[in-house]
């Protein structure tokens, strides 16, 4: 049985055209097609559409830094309105700690120096639709609590842009607005806790590990490539990081469904006395995703949603990576069938 899903429209405003990688601006693969994709594959394979319901900030505001929201709400307009000569809000210069002594960085005067104090890294553009597709995909992630709260076992939010890589207040990694970590906040508010966030992209779940760092009421487990073999998010991810109420699983590039399934086995186990379940799906650890060396088959995504979904516990699947447009459908779809599977 496939769960509902949860659809809005304004996920495909987005447009990030480009992403700058090592100072080259080379053609973006967060896509609008990315969700129009895993939409249809949904709706031949018999699931229910749900629209996304409008929901105030304060499950918003209960993760991220106001500053950080206020920002991603104008940082097109203003640099629209100052006539620079790029199409896309780009940061130049980047307001770190120590640059600034410990202090909290001023406002700065200039438009083009604004992104600096919010974004990690070059490859996150923002564009005309970038503020309302994020926030919109908060709304989609929301309906999903939505639904589970009010009884239904699975429901998986169909949106984009991703979210897993932002922090409090900072933004990266093809994401602005962290919709799985609103998703675990407000469950654990809905149907208390201890919450479980289990993170099968391929990338490290950066963002919702520092924001519940140190938390026992939301924990969480992350099975991606390893940082320490050269990839995204460089600077975290590794098992050193790990306590009780975080889990790292760095696989190493090259692997498949055997190691893979046995770190997906390792969080659900870790899972496994929550109240509720969120599920960070990306599904760019399949073979053949253009931005992951993984090479998890299909089947390996069927069998990683049957073991979450044993765990018979409510879960909130939300939308993260996944860039391959031929095979994003079938896999979102086979995941979910294993999540939605009778236990
Ligand atoms: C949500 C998610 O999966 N974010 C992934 C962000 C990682 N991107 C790292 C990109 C590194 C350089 N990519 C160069 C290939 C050009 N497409
Ligand atoms: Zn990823």
């Amino acid at each position: 049985m496939l769960p509902p899903f949860v659809w809005s429209d304004e996920c495909l405003r987005h447009e990030p055209a480009a992403e700058v990688w090592v100072g080259v601006r080379m053609p973006a693969t967060e896509l609008p097609a990315r969700a129009l994709r895993i939409r249809a594959a949904l709706l031949a394979a018999g699931a229910e559409e749900i629209a996304a319901a409008p929901h105030p900030d304060d499950a918003l505001l209960a993760v991220h830094d106001e500053a950080l929201v206020a920002f991603l709400r104008t940082a097109w307009v203003e640099w629209s309105a100052a006539g620079l000569p790029s199409d896309r809000v780009v940061p130049y210069v980047f307001a770190r700690d120590e640059l600034t002594g410990g202090h909290p960085p001023v406002e700065p005067a200039a438009v083009w120096a604004r992104p600096g104090r919010f974004a990690y890294d070059t490859m996150t553009l923002i564009g005309p639709g970038t503020w309302e597709a994020a926030r919109a995909a908060v709304d989609v992630a929301l309906t999903a609590v939505d639904l589970v709260a009010g009884g239904e076992r699975v429901a998986y939010a169909c949106c984009r842009p991703p979210g897993h890589h932002v922090t409090r207040s900072l933004y990266g990694g093809s994401c602005y607005l962290n919709n799985s970590a609103v998703a675990a906040a407000e469950l654990l508010r809905r149907l208390g806790g201890p919450v479980a966030v289990v993170d099968l992209d391929a990338h490290h779940g950066n963002g919702t590990q520092e924001l519940f760092r140190d938390r026992d009421d939301v924990r969480t487990a992350s099975v991606h490539v390893d940082p320490g073999a050269g990839w995204f998010p460089h600077f975290l991810g590794f098992a050193s990081e790990n306590d009780p109420s975080n889990l790292n699983l760095p696989l190493a590039p090259g692997s498949g469904d055997e190691p893979w399934l046995a770190a997906v086995h390792e969080a659900a186990t870790f899972a496994r006395t929550a109240r509720a379940l969120v599920i960070a799906l990306g599904v760019d650890a399949a073979a053949g995703d253009p931005e992951s060396p993984l090479q998890v088959s299909g089947d390996g995504y069927l069998e990683a949603g049957r073991i979450l979904g044993d765990l018979g516990l409510p879960t909130v699947v939300v939308q993260e990576g996944g860039y391959d447009l031929a095979t994003i459908g079938a896999l979102v779809t086979a995941t979910l069938a294993g999540v939605g599977a009778p236990t």
